[in-house]
């Protein structure tokens, strides 16, 4: 026998779940902050950045990305070695732990764009999808910064221009 309000809120979950249909990966991974910088003509590769914030209980891992306009994105980690700047790729992908927070940003972390269709403009959008594990994959719209920027939009990296 059902009560009149427990109806009411069926109803209501079922209206809530078609309007807005999360996949798990929406429901537990957080991206802020995504980003490249613009590309020169000619310059085949771009360098993609976001910040992955992990809500779930257990660890998530960034293994692996795609986007609209390249061929192929790998995982790619900077560093600096004898003072020359190097980078190579992530095999097994970034780990972020349960309700932390990593990262991806320029002289560290980045989505290795490879063999760009054209170059990146500033100003232009471009769907990215993440592939975490386990919670699944998650598409999310990459901005196109110019060429200068270097770090994220939050307001406390501003830099002058001159
Ligand atoms: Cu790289």
């Amino acid at each position: 026998m059902h009560h009149p309000s427990i109806i009411r809120l069926s109803a209501l979950l079922f209206i809530t779940c078609l309007a807005a249909p999360l996949t798990a990966a929406e429901n537990t991974i957080q991206l802020d902050d995504v980003w490249a910088r613009a590309t020169a003509p000619g310059s085949p590769n771009g360098a993609g950045y976001l910040v992955i914030t992990n809500h779930s209980e257990q660890t998530q891992t960034l293994t692996g990305a795609s986007m609209d306009g390249t061929e192929r994105v790998e995982i790619h980690l900077s560093s600096e070695q004898d003072g020359m700047a190097r980078m190579e790729r992530v095999r097994g992908g970034i780990p972020v732990a349960p309700h932390d927070s990593v990262t991806l940003a320029p002289k560290g972390y980045h989505l290795m764009l490879l063999n760009l269709d054209k170059p990146l403009v500033a100003g232009d959008e471009h769907s990215l999808t993440l592939t975490l594990e386990p919670a699944g994959d998650i598409t999310t719209t990459l901005e196109v910064r110019p060429h200068d920027s270097d770090a994220g939009g939050s307001g406390t990296d501003h830099h002058h221009h001159h």
